[in-house]
């Protein structure tokens, strides 16, 4: 019996000091020791430089020397700087948070950080568009993603969700398809960032599966109005499993406590040009405000049955919903965006999710694009990363103890003690151990090889129609208008006559608008028939709801009722929401305790920035008062249905206008009585009483 080789006690491994030099002491010290520190600009090498602005020269007027090295690590650090942008979801922001379980979750799964009552779990959370690339606009239409890495203490779970409950499509096969046809056409690489071109619905009107989740693109959740208004789902069906070993199936979703909100369709298209970074700037900003974020996660809870069914839905379908009349959604936790990234490349561009991620009590099913998405994820990051390292990128790193015998690798960033990264060994004492792990539910597999789908699967409108049928009658007019948009942007005639045929099955009077719109004759086609509308999809409020995070515009300037503002901006936010002056031109209104800081002049604001504007008194006899840009202000917050209120002579600055009717708050003065009602309507979100008098583009009557 060979003797076992027993640890080399002179193995010795890099100092421990941080990728920038430092000591891990310094955390303790109160420090970052990843951050870079220190008062001398040095080179990668910790050489300290006495210039960085001029290269080395054979002479004020010679050539470069290839000796320069400083030159030549800037230059080539920089060469590099950029790595691949995600083939979907390249256009993200993100926020740091925790996550606090409810802790009556226990029945269904037995995944700690759901099941303990008051489990706190640190969370990031990146929330991005699907089509455009890195550098395009947050508010075109297009789905939301919403992924969510719960660092938990055994292990962490990725929920990588989107804003919309169902899917394009049902099968992973098809993923490469769908984002060809939606991305920009190959030759000319237009139009950036949006579904309104010839290939997207060119595929969708072929690929009718499609039906469900474009009839909810087209819905103003194509347009949230920030991503604290937006609801998250898990979109596949999971299967959960307690600790006594039953199981159930779920559904996954986020409930923002602010409500679900979008933008209109107008105010979409004017904030990707005038703020392209409209929702990742609220994202930050809110935070930075203390306006936190807060969605609660809900499980809908589905017996595990054989047929993978309930109440005649196919479970396995990701084209489908359930609706919660039939399976009340039950919240068990609360979700609290409370921090900002330190640095966007390292946290939101290097995050890395995948749906394999999951702990104990959590389980995969069958549902053909979950099985695919199971390969795609750690696929990709493999070449968007460069390695199969990313794990331990400072964001991937799992928050509990890591044993993984995976050694190597490029950018291998630990230091791996002991000879024997294999199982079994010897060598190491037989470690680690796989005891007490994940165990798959065992689950029976059978059938036939074969490229088929379910005869559920074929259906492919009745829930486009539940759908459609379940919103108000404004809700149905966005959509009826955005697909008058999206198709009328089309060049082939072909295309938007398929496109009616898919209508026609789903509702007649909105194919025949669709088709009016586009001048095309509606075809005859007979809708589907479904089951109970679900009134929890419509996203108008039943009340006022919290305005947290919003935005109130107040219209100023040189003797404006200072007073006023000040009172009207504590009301606000006492609410959360934030109050900014905008005036004819930048600097300070006033001295002492009213004194008002411009914040927007009559050039710098636009009205897309504010949920609801006000007139303060004491600007109508001002020769700014009539300023076409307040004007457009004004009429573009009218027009688009938001709260507008002024108080004292502020009025006559709105009658000038022409602005009037619903949601149009006077005052004699800024009181309490004012403010709270300007709270409550905001709370509403917008005006639709007003939308029949100005419906989307026109101009309200002078
Ligand atoms: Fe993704 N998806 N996806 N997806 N997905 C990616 O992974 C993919 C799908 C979703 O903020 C990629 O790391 C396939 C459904 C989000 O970093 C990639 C299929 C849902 C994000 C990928 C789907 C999503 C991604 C690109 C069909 C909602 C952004 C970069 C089977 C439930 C995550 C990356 C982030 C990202 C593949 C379908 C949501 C290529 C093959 C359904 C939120 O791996």
């Amino acid at each position: 019996m060979p003797a076992r080789p027993r640890k080399n006690p002179d193995q010795a491994a890099p100092k421990p000091v941080s990728p920038t030099g430092r000591t891990e002491r310094e955390h303790l010290l109160g420090g970052d020791p990843r951050a870079q520190a220190g008062d001398h600009l040095t080179t990668a090498q910790g050489l300290r430089l006495s210039d960085t602005d001029h290269s080395l020269k054979a002479g004020p007027r010679g050539p470069s020397l290839l000796e320069d090295h400083h030159l030549r690590e800037k230059i080539t650090h920089f060469d590099h700087e950029r790595i691949p942008e995600r083939v979907v979801h390249a256009r993200g922001a993100a926020a740091h948070g925790r996550f606090v379980a409810y802790g009556n979750a226990a029945s269904a799964t037995k995944a700690g950080f759901l099941a303990e009552k008051g489990k706190e779990t640190d969370v990031f959370v990146r929330f991005s568009t699907v089509l455009g690339s890195r550098g395009s606009a947050d508010t075109v239409r297009d789905t939301r993603g919403f992924a969510t890495k719960f660092y938990t203490d055994e292990g962490t779970f990725d929920l990588v969700g989107n804003n919309i409950p169902v899917f394009f499509i049902q099968d992973a096969i098809k993923f490469p398809d769908i984002i060809h046809a939606g991305k920009p056409h190959p030759d000319r690489e237009i139009p950036q960032a949006q579904s309104a071109h010839d290939t997207f619905w060119d595929f969708v009107s072929l690929h009718t599966e499609a039906t469900h989740h474009v009839f909810w693109n087209m819905s103003d959740r194509g347009i949230p109005r920030s991503y604290r208004t937006m609801e998250g789902f898990g979109v596949h069906t999971f299967r959960l499993e307690n600790a006594d070993g039953e199981t159930c199936l779920a559904k996954f979703h986020w409930k923002p406590i602010a409500g679900v909100h979008s933008l209109v369709w107008e105010e979409a298209q004017i904030a990707a040009g005038v703020d392209p970074d409209y929702h990742r700037r609220d994202l930050a900003d809110s935070i930075e405000n203390g306006a936190f974020l807060e969605y609660e996660l809900g499980l809908q809870l589905l017996p595990d049955s054989p047929e993978e069914t309930f109440e005649g839905i196919d479970l396995l379908d990701p084209t489908k919903l359930v609706p919660e009349e039939l399976a009340p959604v039950q919240l068990v936790g609360k979700l609290t965006l409370d921090r900002n990234p330190t640095n966007y490349f390292a946290e939101t561009e290097q995050v890395a999710f995948h749906l394999g991620n999951l702990v104990p009590g959590i389980h995969v099913t069958n549902d053909p694009l979950l099985q695919g998405r199971l390969f795609s994820y750690v696929d990709t990051q493999l070449t968007r990363l460069g390695g199969p390292n990313f794990p331990q990128l400072p964001i991937n790193r799992p928050h509990t103890e890591v044993n993984d015998n995976l050694r190597d690798g490029m950018h291998q960033t630990a230091v791996h003690r002991g000879l024997a990264p294999y199982l079994p060994n010897s060598i190491d004492g037989g470690g680690p151990l796989t005891t007490d792990g994940y165990v798959e539910v065992p689950r029976p597999i059978a059938g036939q090889a074969v490229r088929e789908n379910p005869a559920s699967f074929d259906d492919h409108f009745s829930q486009a129609a539940l759908f459609y049928h379940s919103l108000s009658a404004v809700e149905q007019v966005h959509i009826a208008e955005a697909f008058t948009f999206e198709l009328g942007k089309c060049y082939e005639q072909a295309i938007k006559e398929r496109e009616l045929e898919v209508l026609a099955k789903v509702d007649t009077a909105l194919c025949e608008t669709v088709a009016a719109g586009l001048g095309l004759p509606a075809p005859t086609g007979k809708p589907v028939t479904h089951g109970e509308i679900s009134l929890v999809l419509s996203q108008i409020p039943p009340g006022p709801g919290p305005i947290t995070g919003r935005i109130v515009g107040v219209v100023a300037g040189p003797g404006a009722d200072l007073g006023g503002i000040e009172a009207l901006r504590t009301a606000i936010e006492a609410e959360g929401a934030v109050l900014r002056v905008i005036a004819p031109q930048g600097g300070i209104l006033g001295k002492g305790k009213n004194k008002q800081v411009v914040e927007r002049t009559f050039v710098t604001a636009r009205s897309i920035e504010f949920d609801a504007v006000v007139v303060a008194s004491g600007v109508a006899e001002t020769p700014d008062a009539g300023d076409i840009k307040a004007r457009i202000l004004l009429l573009e917050a009218f027009r688009h249905c938001k709260v507008i209120g002024a108080w004292g002579d502020g009025a006559k600055v709105l009658a000038g206008a022409g602005i009037s009717g619903p949601g149009v708050l006077l005052a004699d003065s800024a009181d309490a009585d004012f403010a709270a009602a300007f709270v409550r309507n905001v709370g509403l979100h917008r005006v639709w009483e007003r939308a029949d008098a100005v419906m989307a583009s026109q101009v309200p009557p002078a």
